[in-house]
This record gives C-alpha cells, sequence and structure tokens, in this order.
C-alpha cells in the first residue's frame, strides 16, 4: 500500500498587519520539514493562508480607509509574495474568505448545531479583540484587568442567546487521547501545560459573536456570526478538500503535523481535536508548538510593531541564509533573541568558514591536481564512510522530530571532519610526492560536497542549487560513501562570501 500523503500545515495569519520574522519562522519550519520528506521520496503537501474575518481585521481596514475585502486581498497578496521570496512551496492557501472555506464552516457548524454539540445560552464575559479570545473573569483579575496573553486592555462583551460548544464535555476523552497518542503534544515542555488546563476542566466555549458582521454568518441566523478561531481552525480540513472533495481529503486527512506558536497550542491541542471528536474525525498526528522570536526582550509582534520582516533583513543576507539561521540558531521549541548580528556570527562561524571553505578548497585543489574532474580512479575513506553513515542516521531521526538544530549539529559534525581530513591528509603533499593516496582523498572529500548539498536541501534549497551545480550533482537523499569518477566539476562564483565582501558590494551598490 502506498505511504499517505505527509500533510503539514502552518498556522493561518491575520491579515491586520504586514508579516514579519515570526511568520517567516513557522512557514519555513513547515517547508524544510516537507522538503525534508519528500527528499525522502514520501509524497507531501503544505498547507497555509490567511486568517481574514472578525473584529480585528475589520478594524485595522477600517482605520487604513480601506474596505475590508480589499484589506485582505492586499494581506494575501503580500503573503503570497513573501512566501515566494524566502523560498517557500506550498501546495494550498487557504483564505477564511474563499467560498469553499466558508461553506465547510457552515458545514461543520450545521452538525454540531444538528446533533446537539452547539447550543444557546447568555454570554456575559471579557473578551481580547487583539488575541480573538474568550477569557473568564478569574484570568483576566489575575492578569490585572488586562489580556492575560497581550497585555492590552480588555472588554467585557455580553450576547443574549449566543451559541455555545460544548467544549467541557470532551475533557475526559481529550485526556485519553493525550495518553494513547505520545506523539501528539510536542514539545513535551508545551504538553504538560495543556494536560494541566484540561485536568482543571473544561468550560464551554462562545462560537458566535454579535455586532461582528465581518465573519461568516450562522446558518439560519444572519444576525450574529460564527466566532473567528472557530472559523480559522477549519482550514486545515477545508484546505484538505473537506466537504467539496472528500477523494482528496482522504489521501490526505489526518494531518501528521500542525506547525503553531506556543501561543495559540491550546487552540490546536484542545479546541481543534475536541470539534473532530465532535465531528467523528481522525485528530493530527502531532501539533508542535514553537518559541518566539524576541526583539529587546519581548515577542516580535504586529500588534505592538515591534517587529523585523525578512525583507530588511535580506537586504544583507539571501533569503535562505535566513531560513538556515531561524533553524540553526534555536531548538525547535525553545525562544531566541533575534538581531543581524547573530545571522552574521553564525553566518560566518557555520557557512562561510566551514562550508564555504571546504567547497573553495575541494574545487580549486581537483582544478589544480586533476584539471577539474575528479580522479578516475579510488576508493572512498574508510572513517570519512563511518561519519556519513551517522550524520545521516542521526540527522533522518532529528528530522522526523522537528529537532532542525539537532539536525545541523549533526551534519556539522561530518563538515568539520570533512575539514579536518584536509588538514589531515594534506594533499598538497600527496600531489607533490606523486601519491595514488591523493585519487582517494579527492574522491572522498567530492563525496562529501554531494553529500552535504542533498541533506542540506530542505533548510536553503536555492544555495544549495547552487551548490549542485558547482559539483555537476544531483539534489538528492545522499548515501553514505557514494562518489563519482572522472566527473567534470565545473566550480563558480564562491557560495558564501566573507562579510567583509558582501559589505563592500552593498557600499558599492549604494554609491
Ligand atoms: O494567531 N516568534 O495569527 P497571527 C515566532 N490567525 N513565531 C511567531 C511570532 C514570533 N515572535 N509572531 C508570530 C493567529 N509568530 C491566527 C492563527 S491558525 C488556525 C489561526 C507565528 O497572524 C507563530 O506561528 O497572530 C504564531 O502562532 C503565528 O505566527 C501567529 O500569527
Amino acid at each position: 500500500m502506498r505511504e499517505k500523503i505527509y500533510y503539514i500545515t502552518t498556522p493561518i495569519y491575520y491579515a491586520n498587519a504586514p508579516l514579519h520574522i515570526g511568520h517567516a519562522y513557522s512557514t519555513v519550519a513547515a517547508d524544510t520539514a516537507k522538503r525534508w520528506q519528500a527528499l525522502k521520496g514520501r509524497e507531501t503537501f503544505m498547507l497555509t493562508g490567511m486568517d481574514e474575518h472578525g473584529e480585528k481585521i475589520y478594524r485595522s481596514a477600517e482605520k487604513s480607509g480601506v474596505k475590508p475585502e480589499e484589506w485582505v486581498d492586499r494581506g494575501a497578496a503580500a503573503a503570497k509574495e513573501l512566501w515566494s521570496f524566502m523560498n517557500i512551496s506550498y501546495d494550498g492557501f487557504v483564505r477564511t474568505t474563499d467560498n469553499f472555506h466558508k461553506k465547510a464552516v457552515e458545514e461543520v457548524f450545521k452538525k454540531l448545531l444538528a446533533q446537539g454539540d452547539i447550543y444557546s445560552a447568555d454570554y456575559q464575559g471579557p473578551y481580547c479583540v487583539s488575541c480573538e479570545t474568550f477569557f473568564t473573569e478569574q484570568q483576566v483579575k489575575d492578569a490585572n484587568g488586562n489580556c492575560p496573553d497581550c497585555g492590552k486592555k480588555i472588554n467585557e462583551i455580553k450576547a443574549e442567546s449566543a451559541l455555545f460548544f460544548r467544549l467541557s464535555s470532551y475533557g475526559e476523552k481529550l485526556l485519553n487521547f493525550y495518553k494513547a497518542n505520545p506523539d501528539f503534544l510536542k514539545p513535551s515542555e508545551l504538553a504538560n501545560k495543556t494536560i494541566d488546563t484540561v485536568t482543571r476542566g473544561l468550560k464551554d466555549l462562545c462560537v458566535t459573536r454579535e455586532k461582528v458582521t465581518w465573519g461568516i454568518s450562522v446558518p439560519g441566523d444572519p444576525s450574529k456570526t460564527i466566532y473567528v478561531w472557530f472559523d480559522a481552525l477549519v482550514n486545515y480540513l477545508s484546505g484538505a478538500g473537506f466537504p467539496h472533495d472528500m477523494e482528496r481529503f482522504g489521501k490526505l486527512w489526518p494531518a501528521d503535523c500542525h506547525i503553531v506558536g506556543k501561543e495559540i497550542y491550546y487552540f490546536h491541542t484542545v479546541i481543534f481535536p475536541a470539534l473532530l471528536m465532535a465531528l467523528d474525525l481522525p485528530l493530527p498526528k502531532k501539533v508542535y508548538g514553537h518559541g518566539w522570536w524576541t526583539l529587546k526582550n519581548d515577542k516580535m509582534s504586529k500588534s505592538t510593531g515591534n517587529i523585523v520582516t525578512p525583507y530588511e533583513v535580506c537586504k544583507h543576507f539571501e533569503p535562505d541564509i535566513l531560513r538556515f539561521f531561524f533553524l540553526r540558531e534555536m531548538p525547535f521549541g525553545a525562544d531566541g533573541a533575534f538581531s543581524i548580528d547573530r545571522i552574521e556570527e553564525r553566518y560566518a562561524a557555520d557557512l562561510a568558514n566551514p562550508l564555504g571553505n571546504l567547497f573553495k578548497r575541494t574545487e580549486v585543489m581537483l582544478s589544480k591536481y586533476f584539471g577539474g574532474k575528479t580522479p578516475s580512479d579510488g576508493s572512498f575513506d574508510a572513517e570519512i564512510f563511518k561519519k556519513q553513515t551517522e550524520a545521516l542516521q542521526k540527522f533522518s531521526s532529528f528530522m522526523d522530530e522537528l529537532q532542525f538544530h539537532s539536525a545541523l549539529n549533526a551534519l556539522w559534525e561530518l563538515v568539520d571532519a570533512a575539514n579536518r581530513f584536509i588538514e589531515e591528509k594534506k594533499p598538497w603533499v600527496l600531489f607533490k610526492e606523486k601519491s595514488p593516496r591523493l585519487n582517494d582523498v579527492m574522491l572522498t572529500l567530492e563525496g562529501c560536497l554531494e553529500f552535504i548539498t542533498g541533506i542540506l536541501s530542505p533548510f536553503m534549497p536555492v544555495k544549495c542549487a547552487e551548490m549542485a551545480s558547482h559539483i555537476a550533482a544531483e539534489i538528492k537523499l545522499p548515501e553514505p560513501g557514494a562518489f563519482r569518477k572522472g566527473q567534470v566539476i565545473p566550480g563558480g562564483e564562491i557560495l558564501f562570501p566573507a562579510l567583509d565582501i558582501i559589505r563592500s558590494g552593498e557600499t558599492q551598490n549604494s554609491d
């Protein structure tokens, strides 16, 4: 039987302000995970999109003097442009204003209403428009009268005969599910918080808003719109074909992984699974909550304007360098401080020096000693074969667990080993001595370049294509010990120029 299509998603982002480093981070992570699965030969599908309804979007459109339709069109176009700039290869893009999505939300809502999972009651309580979240009086009291999540001033809302989802009746089932599926809540630091919240008891969730016109109307009651999170979570179903293309849905669902920021983990690990249980649909295999990029010690955030965009960063670096930095700098799950200085340090320490030099030195030596070809005879070094085998094994298991940072560490052990190999074997001496061992050394080094190019490609797809062209190789999942005899090595421009060269280029360009 064919393996199920690997289905991975990002959050769908609010179309209220320009997307920044934080959004790019989640999207790059999902794209890298997807590319890794594809490299291993699996069919893949990555979904992203835009969360376009609700009071927050409506207000930001109003403030800019634009109709909400036009506002969200601009937001979606800008997001697509950014993803193309960041070399993201998504397969589906849901906008919650898309008709197929609206129909899916209506269908889900009607079903839950008909089976009594949604019921009517009055609502009164605090609501944060910035987070589009209902809170309890106690939560707000504990946060000194402000929003417990974003800290902004919070308003009380009141609605007669609002509609509620019976979230409270799913607590036990959720706990059983978490227990039976230890891979679902990742990483484990976040798992405990979710289990704790559910164990303390869930309250039913208000799923309608009054006086918020920019949204999907409640079926049969146009005076209300559907709560924006209910609307948004359904994107993972509608984007996979539910219910308009059930054949496709059958091939994709359940999702293999939802990647989300830790602040929206609760929505994905409690509310969404409960909705799926109510719909009698299988639950996703994993929800991975990652940490935050901070700027001056605060979370980078659209609503506070404390942001940096990928375009600003990529005035100095190619987008692939930013992709690499995102996943190399901190473990996936932890927080990290964002700064250009850190990218420069990483660039020099990981790319320009060890990797760039490994390419440059190997290419120069092949050109000098063998006229720009790999030797026509020789064998692969046994020690490096062992290192490649180890690197591949570690890299694969870390990547399958979305431990990008550890996967790169494992790969860099090989990069360092290959550089050490040059120092130890001293090919320039072997050349002088006309030693036949030069063939083995150079074949092994070229094999390392091919190995690194293939395995690194999910992180830096464009840069690795450039690396591949230097050695006239195909990008593929590497095999330890593979090498090519008599292969022309075309070389090319310096792959990772030193920072002072990049800077001097910038000065010339700006003159
Ligand atoms: O929450 N560091 O959309 P949103 C890391 N529409 N990641 C960050 C980040 C930061 N500083 N800031 C944002 C929403 N992100 C809802 C989601 S899903 C059904 C609905 C990333 O535009 C991270 O993935 O506020 C976070 O969860 C997401 O952007 C929030 O984007």
